[in-house]
C-alpha cells in the first residue's frame, strides 16, 4: 500500500511564537482521526524557514514524544543555513526537490548524483514534471519516491510514486486514503472522482489562503491549529467567512 503523510503545520500563538500544545493536537488528530502513514516535520507547511534552531528542534521533539512508534516521522532540516542543515546523524536522507521555491529543478542525473550517496534512499517530488518523474521512477526503481503536489497525486500514483506528503492532507487523509485504495484496486474511475472531490477542496483552500485556513478549519474541528507567523496572513473576516464554507462543504458531519 502506497503512503500517505501529512506535512505538519505549526501552531502559533498570536505574537509568533511557537505554541507546542497545539502541535501536539496536531499529531495527535494526524494519529487518531486521519490514521496517517506518516508526518513530515519541519517543512514549507510548517512555516519552518522562518524558525530559529531551538524552535526547529523544539517542534521534532514534541512530534517524537507524541508520534514515536505510532506513525513514521520525517524531519525536515534542510535550511538555508547550511551550517544549520549540516546534521552530524547517521539517519537515512531523502532529497526535497520543489522548483516552485527553490527556482532548482534537478535534472535526472542531478538525482543520479545525490543517489552515489548511500545514505540517501529517495526523493520528496513537488514538481508538475511526469515526464521527469517517470523517468526517476525508471531509472531509480529501488528509490523511495514521495509524491508533493496534493492536487496531481492521481497522475503522480500512475506513475508509481511510494506514497505522497502533502499540506491538504492534514485535513482530507480519509478521502485521500480512499482514493489511493481505489487506484490500488483497479478502480480508476472513483479514483478519479475522489481526486476531483479533493481538488475543489484544495481550490477551495487556494483561493482563500492556504495555510491559514487549513489552520482556521483545524480550530473548528477542535483542534488548536492557532495562527501562522508575519509575514504570512491573520486571518480577515472574509477568510474567516470562507473557511466556515470550507468547514461546512467538506467537513461537517
Ligand atoms: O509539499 C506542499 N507544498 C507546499 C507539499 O505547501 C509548498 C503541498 O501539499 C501543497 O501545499 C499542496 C497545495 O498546492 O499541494
Amino acid at each position: 500500500m502506497k503512503k500517505l503523510y501529512s506535512a505538519l503545520m505549526t501552531a502559533f500563538n498570536e505574537d509568533g511564537s511557537v505554541n507546542l500544545d497545539g502541535v501536539r493536537e496536531m499529531v495527535r488528530y494526524n494519529i487518531d482521526v486521519n490514521h496517517i502513514d506518516g508526518l513530515y516535520v519541519g517543512g514549507s507547511t510548517g512555516e519552518t524557514f522562518m524558525l530559529s534552531t531551538e524552535e526547529k528542534k523544539s517542534i521534532f521533539k514534541v512530534a517524537y514524544e507524541e508520534a514515536a512508534g505510532k506513525t513514521h516521522l520525517i524531519a525536515q532540516v534542510g535550511s538555508l543555513n547550511l551550517n544549520e542543515a549540516n546534521e552530524g546523524v547517521d539517519n537515512k536522507l531523502i532529497i526535497y526537490s520543489i522548483p516552485a521555491l527553490t527556482g532548482v529543478a534537478l535534472s535526472l542525473d542531478q538525482f543520479a548524483e545525490l543517489f552515489e550517496n548511500p545514505k540517501i534512499v529517495g526523493i520528496k517530488y513537488t514538481n508538475a514534471d511526469f515526464y521527469l518523474l517517470e523517468r526517476v521512477r525508471n531509472r531509480f526503481p529501488d528509490k523511495l519516491i514521495l509524491s508533493g503536489f496534493d492536487e496531481m497525486l492521481l497522475p503522480a500514483l500512475a506513475l508509481d510514486v511510494d506514497g505522497a506528503i502533502g499540506s491538504t492532507f492534514n485535513l482530507n487523509a480519509p478521502r485521500v486514503k480512499e482514493e489511493i485504495a481505489a487506484f490500488e484496486a483497479g478502480d480508476i474511475e472513483k479514483a478519479r472522482e475522489l481526486q476531483t472531490l479533493s481538488n475543489d477542496y484544495i481550490t477551495d483552500l487556494l483561493n482563500n489562503d492556504l495555510y491559514p485556513t487549513i489552520k482556521l478549519v483545524f480550530e473548528k474541528l477542535g483542534v488548536h491549529a492557532g495562527y501562522c507567523k508575519e509575514p504570512m496572513s491573520k486571518p480577515t473576516p472574509e477568510m474567516e467567512a470562507g473557511a466556515q464554507k470550507i468547514y461546512e462543504k467538506y467537513f461537517k458531519e
